[in-house]
């Protein structure tokens, strides 16, 4: 039998307070022109500046013709984390500016079973289909798919760090989620609690993307970083990578298991490495391509 996914019970309750109360409140529409449109596009704000658009796609293609598509994320500056009024938020969200200094790139899907099949020649997944997101996989595990991907393609492919992560994620966007902090909208983006019916994980890229063209950031598995585990430092960080060694590391987006404050973009989880469960899968980052023989 398949249990959700609650990891503390004090934390589900206040999450259910907020869940009917303060977090689904909507705010009043406001009309804009279109000038005013445009300028709220190009406007750099807290969150970042700059496209919100997707960039260019890459595809590898892997073993029996399986493809891995990546879209492209933009270098750039963020705030991460989240403001101290953030509806469900975690006191280790502290927020700080981060710059991404390096455009990079990031599998638009989790990698599903049958991308890992054609890598690792194996599927560990409990909740078995060749779409749907590979999962009971450890961080070891994932470092592990990463490295023959690398090998297998000639590319270098990683698990992204945490900060990529979360700005990749945002795509510019403020508030619990990309689209803002309006909870009854992720039914649209994500395999959450409210949206998965019996609990499970659904195939890959069924629901709207995000503004750079990433699917089910929110929801469905949650996702290995590359980090250690530690508190965010107040100060601004450019590309950060975590601490050189730890008990735990970092995990994003929430489940299918999880209700809407779980899967807020700032919201930060942990497990130790070795740690394997049907909710936790991973997505790659790859760096960008540089010809050997370039000039
Ligand atoms: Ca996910």
């Amino acid at each position: 039998m398949i249990s959700l996914e609650i990891p503390h019970p004090a934390r589900v309750e206040c999450a259910h307070i907020m869940n009917t109360h303060e977090w689904t409140r909507s705010r009043p529409r406001k009309r804009r022109s279109g000038l005013a449109v445009a300028m709220v596009a190009l406007a750099c704000g807290p969150w970042g500046c700059g496209p919100t658009k997707p960039g260019p796609t890459e595809t590898l293609t892997l073993k029996s013709g399986i493809e891995m598509t990546f879209a492209y994320i933009p270098a750039g500056r963020f705030r991460m984390g989240s403001p101290a009024d953030e509806p469900g938020r975690g006191k280790d969200e502290t927020p700080h500016e981060v710059t991404i200094t390096k455009a990079f790139y990031l599998s638009a899907t989790e990698v599903t079973q049958s991308q890992w099949q054609a890598v690792m020649d194996d599927n560990p997944s409990y909740l078995i289909g060749d779409d749907r997101p590979v999962e009971h996989i450890s961080w070891t595990q994932a470092v592990e798919f990463c490295r023959r991907l690398s090998e297998q393609t000639g590319r270098a492919c990683r698990l992204p760090t945490e900060a990529e992560w979360e700005y990749a994620c945002r795509a510019r966007g403020g508030g619990m989620f990309f689209f803002g902090n309006r909870a009854r909208r992720l039914r649209a983006f994500a395999w959450y609690q409210d949206s998965s019916g019996l609990a499970k994980t659904h195939a890959v890229g069924k629901k709207k993307p995000n503004p750079w063209g990433l699917y089910d950031t929110y929801g469905n598995v949650r996702e290995w970083c590359a980090d250690w585990y530690q508190p965010y430092p107040t100060e601004r960080a450019r590309d950060p990578a975590g601490p050189d060694e730890g008990k735990r590391r970092v995990i994003r987006g929430g489940s299918w298991g999880y209700i809407a404050p779980f899967c807020r973009s700032a919201r930060r989880e942990a497990a130790p490495p070795g740690r394997r469960t049907h909710y936790v899968g991973l997505r790659v980052a790859m760096d960008r391509h540089v010809a050997m023989d370039a000039p």
